[in-house]
């Protein structure tokens, strides 16, 4: 098989890629890593030297993907069953790009920020940058919650910007909940009903006791 997918099952990022796979139906092999095992982080910084995943290795091409976006892009390009995931029309193909970037800058990164800082020492706490993140992911909401035309957030199509919101809204609701926003919230539950992503979520539950916001 070509393709290999290098990943960990609870990572938000290696989900919006996992959607990307499951939705096209693409063959691939699933390599996790254990980025706190010392020799597979090296082994992993070896294919992708910042070590963050995911990371799509094309052996066929030779090529290494990096970055979650790009994936579904590379994908798209190289994978019949994937095209759709980037509308074919230009304006659309831009506002998917849109989507996916201001969810990833004004959500997905702040919750990031916000677990980082769960599990920084006592003593390195950063509560200010914290009710920043807090406050960008709200912003994020009022932004983004507009601009999903249903019942996807291009319309009729699934596409990146639906790869992209699935992890962001998913995680960020833990830290900022999405109760205010309805339509926001309808939106995460028909994400989380679609095949690709229930099967996502079902192989991130067993790791799911090592998320640091789980309890609040
Ligand atoms: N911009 C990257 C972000 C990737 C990223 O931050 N991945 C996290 C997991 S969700 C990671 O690898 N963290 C491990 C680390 O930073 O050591 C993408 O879209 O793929």
């Amino acid at each position: 098989m070509s393709l290999t997918l290098y990943y960990h099952p609870l990572s938000s990022f290696c989900w919006k890629a996992l959607i990307g796979l499951y939705e096209a139906d693409v063959a691939f092999t699933p390599r996790v890593v254990n980025l706190g095992d010392p020799a597979e982080r090296a082994a992993f910084q070896a294919v992708w030297p910042l070590a963050k995943f995911p990371v799509l290795r094309d052996e066929a091409a030779g090529r290494t993907i990096p970055e979650s976006s790009i994936i579904i892009d590379y994908l798209a390009q190289t994978q019949a069953g994937a095209a759709s995931l980037i509308p074919a029309d230009p304006d659309r193909a831009l506002q998917a790009h849109l989507i996916d970037r201001l969810i990833d800058s004004y959500i997905h990164l702040p919750f990031q920020q916000i677990v980082g800082e769960r599990l920084r020492p006592e003593g390195g706490k950063d509560a200010f940058g914290v009710a920043q993140n807090r406050a960008l992911i709200a912003q994020g909401y009022d932004l983004i919650g507009p601009m999903i035309e249903g019942p996807w957030a291009l319309g009729e199509g699934f596409t990146l910007a639906d790869c992209a919101a699935l992890p962001a809204l998913y995680y960020a609701d833990y830290a900022v909940p999405l109760a205010g926003h309805p339509a926001l919230s309808a939106y995460l539950e028909r994400l989380k009903a679609r095949p690709s992503v229930a099967r996502v979520l079902a192989q991130a539950e067993p790791f799911f006791q090592y998320f640091p916001l789980k309890d609040g």
